[in-house]
């Protein structure tokens, strides 16, 4: 089973169950996975040093995510490494979570082959993602499969057969994976009271036959004389061959061999690592686990190409040109480029790069053009963005336009909250307060209109910045220079309506550049240092701001830094949003975690909101400082400063475990406080940009995360409503504009009461391998009141080898026609063959003409159709369509064309011109 080498240690605390307590000689799939991640990166980054003929220094033991990503020269990149590594983990354990009883997925009950299968597929599914720079959903499947990889060395019997080296025929298709035992083979005998040392059969061992251990946490039953995993939970250990062979902890039947299936688990781990760097090459392997040479960070560009914005795009351009001449081969190189263009009705532009270069061309050869109407898509570009950008990417829209597809305002800001993305718009047009005629007013926005960009903003931690196209130079390059290495939010707040209010935030020691954002108009404010030196923002004296710039609505100030506490007092009554960030290597990581459903324990990270007003509970790291704790952890309402404190237990390896006694039920930021251990210690803060919501409706769904082109793709999904019934509007979108999908628009719920719904979605044929879907399921109660999503990320794995349809061989054609057609006729016989490759002909169809068809298999050839047509000569053409298995069509078309010259010239000669005439036979 699943919980294993130990599932989700980190989480489990007193949970009990098949859990494991947390004890250092103990090695869990957390360990295991972190373990060979470092070791694989070390040596890999060793070999590139040696490559390059630079010196390569050892981090000390144990590695750390910090410590590695420093000797691979990318200190930079340490959280995104840490990161990487907690996000692979947390897809591990999940596997325990979503497949608990299913076998293969664990290598239970000699499910050898279908195990192999789920490692190989999502094998290939990594390397496919990771070639198309989708490195989010490369972890996620990397992490599955290692679950299962590791699952075997502590639920087989290769640690007994004597084994030294790690299976290598787990992860090829085109091997045995060992010598099976069959069903009826025998493997085990009852053990010894509680010693199981020599349960596993004599013959078994020195025939070196392969073996693991059933499981089943209801029944007993399980094939005459075989092994079982063994455990309190397992059923089937209760009867004969009583007893068990798992190693998942020292204390389990076999875990006399823990630490050797630990070590040939890590091993193996290493091997599959090291196959997909050699599959895909170091730089890729390197950046799917968070290490780049440059900033970690996402170049994301957002841009409205319609008529009006020609202006705007050569702001763009240049603006891309400097950061690309200023920043390429220094530490603040973006390590990927996304730009997505929006138009209308067109849009979904999207290039995805990790070469400066291609991303510059592209850039360079947009051109502005269409529109028709005022609004335009923005949305949908932003909507794309959100779907192909890394988690905690940054992007920036350029726009002039209010937008038209205000529908997918809700969805956006799911895909916001998911990927706790930055939004920022930069905003060209001129604010009215009555636009009467759409046609004639370029580049103008209504207040409310400006308010969804605001919205969206603020929802995400970013600004709307609205400046005229001449502002637009400064405005862009101010902000988009922000966009730097280890950059971190101390404060970000917004208030809306505006109110005059005061914030507090920490500097300390190792923050870098402060710099504060302000947007909105006539805003006023005091700062106030740690030492009680003020300053106001309408006097010119004062030496807590070094330098500040305005443009339209947008300020920044740059501050002296002073450490310790700063208090900002804001006034004004117009709504503003404020943010302080800087620079420095600490920082945090958080995810919102609920307890799973089954008996097991365990917490599982949720992709939807959390649960409005129960309690709830958040999984926080630090990054960039291995001796930090956390010491606080709150829930700060936006629009308000009210907040929830969480009680943190800390879980070892720099988790914390964050346990709030109620969720709130307005949108809250996360907050949290730590310090390291040096003297004086460093007290810092720090805060998510991102804003959440809680919500009392929950959509849950677990679908299959690989989905096969050609093969029909559904998503079964469940909606539960804590509060309100009624009948709730269901929006189910994706990423992929060309996929075909399915979904009902509305669900009627029960108060209390939960229903299921499900998506269909279909890929076409020709989609690479490699391609991420991202669905968007949202449920919203009656009259927008509430409303809750879930987001799933799919990988599209292309089996399909097959892009060419049947043809058809005519056999022979026999003709009776005479000039009276009515009393004469004609038959024919084809073969159809579906080539070489092909997945075999499906079905043939007749679409023309009125005889008769009949259609056979070859004898001998499964891949052929035989069929035989007769016709009377009055129908003298017949077109025949024929299909193979994964859909492609090809169509043929025969005719007497003898018959036709002599007696239908006319149609011949039209069928001649169309190139339809594909044969001609001679009638003697
Ligand atoms: C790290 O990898 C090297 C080379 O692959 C191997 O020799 C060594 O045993 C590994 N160390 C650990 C701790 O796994
Ligand atoms: C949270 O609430 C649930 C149900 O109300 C309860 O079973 C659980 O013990 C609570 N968890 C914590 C950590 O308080
Ligand atoms: C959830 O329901 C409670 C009462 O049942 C209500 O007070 C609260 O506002 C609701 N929360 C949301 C986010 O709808
Ligand atoms: C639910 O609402 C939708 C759209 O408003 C409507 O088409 C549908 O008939 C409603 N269903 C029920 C059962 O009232
Ligand atoms: C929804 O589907 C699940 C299985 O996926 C089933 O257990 C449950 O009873 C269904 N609920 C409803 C309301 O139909
Ligand atoms: C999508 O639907 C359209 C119209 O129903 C159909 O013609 C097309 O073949 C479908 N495409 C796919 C990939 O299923
Ligand atoms: C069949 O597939 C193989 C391997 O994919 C390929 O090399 C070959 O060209 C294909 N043959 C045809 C007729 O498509
Ligand atoms: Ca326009
Ligand atoms: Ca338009």
């Amino acid at each position: 089973m699943s919980s294993v080498l130990c599932l989700l240690c980190l989480l489990l605390l007193d949970a009990g169950a098949l859990g494991f307590e947390i004890r250092k000689e103990t090695f869990t799939h957390q360990k295991i996975t972190e373990n060979a991640i470092l070791n694989t990166t070390v040596q890999l980054c060793r070999a590139l040093a040696q490559a390059d003929g630079t010196v390569f220094i050892f981090p000390a033991q144990p590695y750390t995510a910090e410590a590695v990503a420093a000797a691979c020269n990318s200190p930079q990149s340490q959280k995104s490494f840490a990161e990487a590594i907690g996000f692979i983990q947390l897809r591990n354990a999940r596997v325990d979570i979503l497949h608990l009883l299913d076998a293969e997925y664990h290598f239970d009950s000699e499910s050898f082959a279908l195990g192999r299968k789920v490692i190989t597929d999502g094998l290939k599914a990594v390397k496919a993602s990771i070639k198309r720079n989708n490195f989010e959903a490369a972890r996620g499947k990397l992490g599955d499969i290692l679950h299962s990889l590791q699952d075997f060395y502590s639920h087989s019997n290769w640690v007994e057969l004597g084994n030294k080296f790690p299976n290598p025929n787990l992860i090829r298709t085109d091997t045995n994976i060992g010598n099976l035992a069959d069903q009826s083979r025998a493997t085990c005998r009852n053990c010894n009271g509680d010693d199981c040392t020599n349960n596993i059969l004599e013959d078994v061992i020195q025939e070196k036959i392969l073996t693991s251990g059933y499981f089943k946490l209801t029944s007993g039953s399980k094939p005459k004389g075989k092994c079982s995993h063994g455990g309190p939970f397992d059923q089937t250990s209760k009867t004969e061959p009583i007893g068990g062979i798992n190693k998942d902890k020292p204390t389990a039947n076999h875990g006399f061999l823990h630490t050797d299936a630990a070590n040939l688990a890590t091993a193996a781990t290493s091997q599959l690592l090291e196959d997909i760097r050699s599959a895909i090459g170091d730089r890729p392997f390197l950046q799917m686990l968070g290490i780049t040479r440059g900033s970690n960070k996402v170049l994301c560009f957002v841009i409205d190409t319609t008529k009006s914005m020609s202006d705007d795009i050569d702001t763009v351009k240049s603006v891309t040109l400097s950061i690309i001449t200023s920043k390429v081969g220094t530490a603040n190189e973006p390590s990927l480029y996304i730009l997505v263009t929006f138009n209308d009705p067109g849009f979904g532009l999207l290039i995805k790069t990790t070469d400066p270069q291609v991303f510059k061309d592209a850039i360079n050869s947009l051109t502005a053009s269409g529109g028709g109407d005022l609004p335009e898509l923005s949305l949908s570009g932003l909507q794309l963005a959100l779907s192909d950008a890394p988690l905690n990417s940054e992007i920036f829209l350029f726009t002039d336009a209010p937008a038209k597809d205000v529908n997918l305002f809700s969805t956006v800001i799911a895909l916001i909250e998911q990927t706790k993305t930055v939004v920022n718009f930069l905003i060209t047009a001129s604010l009215v307060t009555n636009r009467v005629d759409v046609w004639e007013q370029q580049s103008s926005m209504t207040e409310s209109e400006a308010q969804l960009y605001r919205d969206l903003a603020q929802a995400s931690g970013g600004q709307a910045i609205e400046v005229t196209k001449g502002e637009l130079p400064v405005a862009s390059s101010i902000i988009t220079e922000s966009s730097t290495s280890s950059l971190v939010v101390l404060l970000q707040a917004a208030r809306s309506p505006g109110v005059a209010d005061n914030f507090f935030f920490i500097v300390d020691q190792t923050v870098t550049n402060l710099v504060v954002y302000i947007t909105g108009s006539a805003v006023t404010f005091t700062l106030i240092s740690p030492t009680g030196e003020t300053q106001q923002s309408t006097g010119t004296t004062g030496s807590l701001i070094t330098a500040s710039q305005s443009v339209g609505n947008f300020r920044t100030l740059k501050l002296n830094k002073q450490v310790g506490q700063w208090q900002i007092k804001m006034v004004s009554t117009n709504p503003y949003t404020l943010k302080v960030i800087g620079q420095s290597p600490i920082d945090f990581l958080f995810t919102f975690v609920e307890a799973s459903q089954d008996s097991f324990g365990g917490f599982d990270a949720i992709d939807r909101r959390p649960t409005a007003g129960v309690n709830g509970t958040l999984l926080v790291s630090v990054t960039g400082r291995a001796s930090a704790t956390v010491t606080e952890v709150a829930l700060v309402e936006s629009s308000s400063s009210v907040e929830i404190k969480g009680v943190v237990e800390p879980q070892g390896n720099n988790s914390f475990l964050v346990q709030f006694d109620m969720m709130p039920s307005v949108e809250f930021v996360v907050r949290m406080k730590g310090q390291d251990s040096s003297t004086p210690p460093v007290v810092f803060q720090r805060q998510s940009p991102t804003s959440f919501r809680t919500s009392n409706i929950t959509v849950t769904a677990n679908p299959d995360d690989i989905l096969v082109p050609g093969t029909p793709f559904t998503v079964p999904f469940t909606v539960t409503s804590r509060g309100r019934g009624g009948n709730f509007t269901i929006r189910a979108t994706n990423n992929q504009n060309r996929f075909n999908s399915t979904s009902p628009a509305s669900l009627v719920l029960e108060a209390g009461g939960s229903v299921n719904g499900t998506v269909n979605i279909s890929a076409p044929l020709n989609t690479p391998s490699g391609t991420e879907v991202t669905l968007t399921i949202e449920a919203e109660a009656p009259e927008g009141t509430d409303l809750n999503y879930i987001v799933l990320r799919i990988s599209v794995v292309n089996t399909v080898t097959d892009f060419t349809p049947p043809a058809c061989q005519l056999l022979s054609l026999q003709s009776n026609c005479s000039k009276n057609c009515s009393l004469s006729s004609w038959a024919l016989s084809v073969q159809v063959t579906d080539g070489t490759n092909g997945t075999g002909v499906d079905h043939v169809s007749l679409t023309q003409g009125s005889g008769t068809m009949i259609t056979s298999p070859a004898p001998g050839n499964e891949n052929t159709t035989l069929v035989s047509y007769s016709a009377s000569c009055c129908s003298p053409v017949m077109e025949l369509l024929a299909v193979d298995r994964v859909g492609n069509e090809g169509s043929c078309r025969y005719s007497d064309a003898n018959f036709l010259t002599t007696q239908s010239p006319l149609l011949y000669l039209s069928l001649l011109l169309l190139g339809q005439i594909l044969t001609k036979v001679d009638l003697q």
